[in-house]
């Protein structure tokens, strides 16, 4: 079986901590305030499973798994209190929350044979990253898996998805391709769909485009997923910003599905009773995930020369109300 390290211990992390440690794996999670380590150690990561039980039953269906949990901060490598490294290091933090320094400690404490397997939306991590990890080592996956944290803390799993794995790098190596070939078959073992992809930044930009359109406008429209397709002239919004990031990835030769809208609307129907991550940041007054999206493709696009004006009045409008708790 696997050894795992989970960094962060959010909705994605607990989803996949726990239905790893589950399967049998080895599970370790790391994360950063001591209260909330001294908290999973007493009752353990906790999982509600909303989507193969009925809403009342999944209110009693509760999966929890006792990881072996551990401080960001500790000085010892990954896998150390347990003798053994980790096969693969799970980052399953937000978007804003990588940065140079956390790349170092991660570069430091990984060892020198586990894979990092990053998990967040948007763009521009992988790049930060490699500037401290051996590229090599740095696995990318795209997930459509749903899951939240409930007003209790506990992860609730709200929408069973798909997980795409692929090497970040544009080198394609066999030990590379072994890794994710393991990865995916334990993850399949855990009850995940997941499948390698030889085309990842593909996959990255389809959620890309589909997180650009979504997250913004139902922060900003104050509404779950499903409004999007009810509200009066949001559907020209989406169009448009839709529109602009298709013209932008075609110019930089990225392949996307023809039927992307269609999924586009397909997440929305799908989803249509949840609060999009960005839109519970707005609410909780967090930072949101706005620099990794949008900001991501107006930098991209800068480079490029090209003007997505929508994107830019969306980004200066959630740079407006971000930080301020409702
Ligand atoms: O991925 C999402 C999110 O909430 O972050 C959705 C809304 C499903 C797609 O943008």
């Amino acid at each position: 079986m696997g050894r795992f390290t989970v960094i962060g211990a959010g909705a994605l992390g607990t989803l996949f901590a726990v239905r790893l440690s589950e399967a049998g794996h080895e599970v370790e999670v790391v994360v950063r305030r001591a209260e909330r380590k001294a908290e999973i150690e007493a009752a353990g990561l906790r999982l509600i499973d909303a989507v193969s039980r009925s809403e009342e039953q999944s209110a009693r269906a509760v999966i929890t798994a006792f990881p072996r949990v551990r401080l960001w901060g500790e000085e010892e490598a990954f896998g150390e209190n347990n003798g053994r490294e980790p096969h693969f290091i799970l980052l399953a933090v937000k978007q804003s929350a990588i940065t140079g320094e956390l790349g170092l400690e991660l570069g430091r404490r990984m060892g020198s044979s586990a894979w990092v397997v990053c998990l967040q939306n948007g763009i521009g991590h992988l790049e930060t990253l490699a500037a401290h990890v051996p590229a090599e080592r740095l696995l990318s996956a795209v997930t459509t898996e749903g899951a939240m944290i409930s007003t209790a803390g506990e992860a609730v799993y709200t929408g069973c998805g798909m997980t795409w794995v692929g090497a970040a790098g544009k080198e394609r190596t066999e030990v590379s391709e072994i890794a994710q070939k393991n990865l995916v078959f334990w993850l399949q073992l855990a009850g995940f769909s997941a499948s390698m992809s030889k085309n990842i930044s593909s996959r990255i930009w389809q959620k890309l485009l589909i997180n650009a359109v979504i997250n913004p406008l139902t922060a900003l429209l104050r509404v779950p997923n499903g409004e999007l397709l009810n509200l009066p002239g949001a559907g020209e919004l989406m169009r448009a910003l839709y529109e602009e990031g298709v013209t932008l990835a075609r110019a930089l030769d990225i392949r996307l599905e023809p039927d992307l809208w269609e999924q586009l609307l397909e997440v929305c129907r799908r989803t249509a009773n949840n609060r999009s991550s960005m839109l519970q940041d707005v609410m909780a007054g967090r930072l949101t995930e706005i620099d990794a999206i949008t900001g991501g493709l107006l930098r991209v696009a800068d480079r490029s020369g090209i003007a997505l004006p929508t994107h830019l009045t969306v980004y200066r409008l959630i740079k407006a109300t971000e930080g301020h708790r409702l």
